[in-house]
Formats: structure tokens, C-alpha cells, sequence
């Protein structure tokens, strides 16, 4: 039995009062622990200090932190702070007069190599978990064959960006399911949606933590977990 949890994006206290309400259980995150939120250097501190029982997938944010960091590449960096890059530096920098000064400049090293090496995608057998969607690419109309995805597969590109732009509502977000992997159950997250889109193949769990209120009153907003095989949902309203 699995728990997956969508994007954290940094909202530390929320993924704290989430996990509060969870059955023992492994936990895998469906990728962007970081940015836009206040508390992404706890998040990672959190994911590295419970790797016996929590993984995480790469999403695209880890994706851009990682480029920005490791080249140095101007456009890269300014594409990570306009995509909420720039709290997760703060959350990185010392305060005044707080204890855990001393141990910052040490751990920027170990949280980088951590985001590094976080894999692709999880494959449990029966279970699937990325950070997107995954396009279809014309495999078979059965759903994706993911031993020959794998093969053909933009790395970047289609496991942590994608979005099946055709499934995407009036409103803007998605109103269908995108996604099915031939003889597996599929999760994932990066387009948030208001509640959980479930069905008998395929969860996308991203609800949107950091987004509340995006699209009107009381839209999006909520950090959901999902648990497989028993298709339970958990949800926290955003605390940070
Ligand atoms: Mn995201």
C-alpha cells in the first residue's frame, strides 16, 4: 500500500498537519516539494530525514532549481525566480537572531544533491508515479506501453512539463483524465486541479496548495494524499 502526496511547493506547516491525518503507510510525493511557498528548505530537510518511509519523484520545479544551481546559465535562473524560485532561496539565506543559522550554509550542498538524484518516475509494478501527465506519443490507443515509453521519452520534457493541452476545460483546468498506462495505476500531479481527479486507471492528486483562491473564492488550495490500492483521499486546506 502506497500514499501518494501532490505538490507541496514549499507549504511546510500544511504537509506537517497532512501527514498528521494519514494511516502508517509508505509515502511518495508526485515531485515540486519547492518553490513558490515559504518553507521550501524544511520540506527537503523533512523528505531527507524520513527517507526510510517518504520518496519523491522529480518535478518540474526541481527540474529548474537544479539547471539554475549547476550552470549558472543566466535564463535559466531567471526562469526559476519568476517561477517562485526565489522563496525557496530565501528559505536557504540565515535570519537574524534564528538558531538554525549555523546549520544552513551546510546543508545547501546535501539538498541539492538530494533534488539531483531524485528519479523520474516510481514503478511499483501495478503502480505508476511521475510528476505529469505523460503524452500519449501514438503508442496504442490500449494507453501508454511504459516499457517502450520509457525508451522514446524526452526525459525533461515528458515526465515532469507536460500537459494534455486538449483536456483542458473553459475554466482552465482539466476536466477529463488524461492518462492511462497499459496495466497500471497511474498518479500524478503539475496541473491543479480544484479536487482530486480520479478514475479507474489514473489520479491526478495536484490540488493546488499554493494556489488558494486562484480562480475565484474558495478555488484550489488544498494539499491532497491519496492512498492505493484503497483509492482513499486525505486533504489539508493550505496553512501556509
Ligand atoms: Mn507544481
Amino acid at each position: 500500500m502506497t500514499i501518494a502526496i501532490g505538490d507541496v511547493h514549499g507549504c511546510y506547516k500544511t504537509l506537517l498537519a497532512l501527514l498528521k491525518k494519514l494511516p502508517d503507510d509508505e509515502i511518495v510525493f508526485t515531485g515540486d516539494l519547492i518553490d513558490r511557498g515559504p518553507d521550501s528548505m524544511k520540506v527537503v530537510r523533512w523528505m531527507l530525514g524520513h527517507q526510510d518511509i517518504a520518496s519523491s519523484v522529480i518535478g518540474n520545479h526541481e527540474q529548474m532549481a537544479i539547471s539554475s544551481l549547476t550552470t549558472g546559465i543566466l535564463n535559466n535562473m531567471m526562469h526559476w525566480i519568476e517561477q517562485g524560485g526565489l522563496n525557496t532561496l530565501i528559505s536557504y539565506y540565515p535570519k537574524e537572531n534564528s538558531k538554525e543559522n549555523i546549520n544552513k550554509p551546510n546543508i545547501y550542498k546535501s539538498h541539492l544533491n538530494f533534488l539531483k538524484n531524485l528519479p523520474l518516475y516510481i514503478d511499483k509494478g501495478d503502480l505508476l508515479i511521475t510528476h505529469s501527465s505523460l503524452p500519449y506519443m501514438g503508442i496504442t490507443s490500449e494507453g501508454i506501453d511504459f516499457e517502450k515509453f520509457k525508451k522514446i521519452a524526452n526525459p525533461v520534457e515528458d515526465y515532469t512539463w507536460h500537459r494534455e493541452d486538449s483536456f483542458l476545460g473553459s475554466e482552465g483546468w482539466m476536466t477529463e483524465l488524461p492518462n492511462k498506462v497499459r496495466d497500471k495505476f497511474h498518479i500524478y500531479g503539475h496541473t491543479s486541479v480544484d479536487k482530486p481527479l480520479v478514475s479507474s486507471y489514473s489520479a491526478n492528486i495536484d490540488t493546488g496548495c499554493i494556489h488558494l483562491n486562484r480562480y475565484g473564492p474558495n478555488t484550489l488550495g488544498n494539499l491532497t494524499a491519496f492512498q492505493y490500492p484503497e483509492m482513499k483521499i486525505f486533504t489539508q486546506k493550505c496553512l501556509d
